[in-house]
């Protein structure tokens, strides 16, 4: 069993996305072992976001992430973190294919409705970041 970390980022709670994204995951067949609301800091957003310091899209990216609430999950299940990976679609709008969370509701790079860890070493970081207990 493996455990990764998503987030329903400020657009998907925004509209309404929330039970739309965890019900995909339920029907996979993921579990979902923690979820919480929460308005990320500026500070837990430079965090999160490090490795993009300094490219030109990075003060685009920490406001919008911080822009409003947001919904944190962990969930298990066999290979989480690549089958999560390829549920949520491809980061460029135009690789994201239709039946993916980004490809069925997303046109921005920056505004995708969604993150997921991309490695299980990122994962362990990142869930120790939003569930530190
Ligand atoms: P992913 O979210 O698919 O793991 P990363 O980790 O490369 O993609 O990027 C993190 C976030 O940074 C993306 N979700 C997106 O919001 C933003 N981002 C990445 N690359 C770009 C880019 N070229 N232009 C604008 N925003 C970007």
């Amino acid at each position: 069993m493996e455990r990764t970390l998503v987030l329903v980022k400020p657009d998907g709670v925004k509209r309404g996305l929330i039970g739309e994204i965890v019900s995909r995951f339920e029907k996979k067949g993921f579990k979902i072992v923690n979820m919480k609301m929460l308005q990320m800091t500026k500070a837990l957003a430079e965090e999160h976001y490090a490795e993009h310091n300094g490219k030109p899209y990075y003060d685009r990216l920490i406001e919008y992430i911080t822009s409003g609430p947001i919904v944190a999950m962990i969930l298990e299940g066999d290979d989480a973190v690549n089958i999560v990976r390829m549920m949520i679609g491809k980061t460029s709008p135009s690789e994201s294919l239709p039946g993916t969370i980004r490809g069925d509701f997303s046109l921005n790079v920056t505004v995708n409705v969604v993150h997921a860890s991309d490695s299980i070493e990122n994962a362990k970081d990142e869930m120790k970041r939003f569930f530190p207990d």
